[in-house]
């Protein structure tokens, strides 16, 4: 008897608390439902944004860009998500702005491949999708309206070039030079573009030394335990090519806790990728000898964009951001007070 009543009791109290969560989760999905169905009485449109994550600099400046351009003033409703660099949760954001039925769903795919079945899907219930900063590697190309980017193959070359430049006038043209690579996200179009752009100047030089490049993720706290892994194991690096500002802050501290010198007059060399604004300060005082810029400032294209799609205009399948190479000559104050990232 006593058990029995017990048991039920049991019974009742998961009842009730299965009630509860229903009363509170489901309110939320109604109020979601409700809202959507507002907008839409408003004429606005709907963008679905998965970005990749808040690792970098560059990213959040990003993020905030998305985030002024796709405004209720400008005509948006906004959806966004964060991934936090995992696939997986990029896959579940973009399913659920399937499921809520946004106009355009935009993201910034942490990785180039894996994404064909979702963009399938997307296509099957026929939402635009237009990648922003990365891209994809598809079978089909047409599950994606456009790209709005930067062309990472391009600036690996600058990166080689300006290593190629800087060694002639050195007089060093000819000598060896031990050269260590911090990567990015491996997979990431910016990590894959930038690798085959700097090889591919590299290649030309068969005294260009790649001893290693090793993944640091994009991070600051990864790009200072990888540089220190390559300062114990090589006893001379005269070059360190950095995938990004964060990852080059890392392993300057790095660097100098080893009692080794950067920059302009020291004794390693730093090419970096970005261009945040703490970047170039150290480009301006000759810490970072070079900075290939990446330009997060994307939601104006984006704009575009989507206003050309809505007018039933044709647009390119990729556009690339307007992107400099700064070096001590070339970072004014102007140039530092601007950069608002
Ligand atoms: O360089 C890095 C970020 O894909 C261009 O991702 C982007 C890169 C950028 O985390 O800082």
């Amino acid at each position: 008897m006593f058990r029995k009543r017990s048991y039920g009791a049991v019974m009742a109290g998961i009842l009730l608390v299965l009630v509860l969560m229903l009363m509170i989760f489901g309110s939320r999905l109604f109020t979601d439902v409700e809202e959507m169905t507002q907008v839409e009485k408003d004429n606005r449109i709907v963008v679905g944004v998965s970005q990749l994550g808040s690792e970098s600099g560059f990213r959040t400046a990003n993020t905030e860009s998305v985030q002024n351009a796709f405004t209720k003033e400008n005509g948006y409703f906004l959806v966004y998500n964060n991934a936090r660099q995992r696939q997986e949760n990029q896959l579940k954001a973009i399913r659920s702005f399937i499921s809520q039925r946004v106009d355009y769903i935009i993201f910034s795919p942490v990785v180039e491949t894996g994404w064909d079945t979702v963009l399938q899907e997307a296509k099957e219930a026929e939402i635009p999708v237009i990648l922003m900063d990365r891209s994809v590697d598809v079978e089909d190309e047409s599950l994606y309206v456009t790209c709005v980017g930067s062309n990472f193959e391009e600036e690996g070359e600058k990166a080689g070039h300006w290593l190629e430049q800087e060694l002639r006038k050195r007089g060093d043209a000819q000598e060896s030079v031990n050269i260590v690579v911090l990567a990015g996200t491996e997979g990431s179009s910016s990590q894959l573009g930038r690798t085959v752009g700097f090889d591919s100047v590299a290649r030309e030089h068969a005294n260009w030394n790649i001893l290693e490049q090793k993944c640091a993720e994009f991070t600051s706290t990864k790009g200072k335990e990888v540089m220190r892994g390559f300062l114990n194991k090589y006893p001379s690096i005269d070059v360190v090519v950095s995938q990004n500002d964060d990852m080059t802050f890392g392993a300057i501290e790095a660097i100098r806790e080893s009692g080794r010198t950067v920059g302009v007059d020291g004794d390693i060399m730093i090419i970096s990728f970005d261009a945040v604004e703490g970047a170039l300060e150290m480009v301006a005082e000759g810490t970072i000898n070079v900075d290939i810029e990446c330009n997060p400032n994307q939601g104006e294209y984006l704009l575009r964009v989507i206003d050309m799609l809505e007018a039933g205009e044709s647009v390119e399948k990729q556009y690339y951001v307007e992107e400099d190479v700064f070096t001590m000559e070339n970072v004014t104050q102007e140039v530092l007070d601007e950069r608002s990232y």
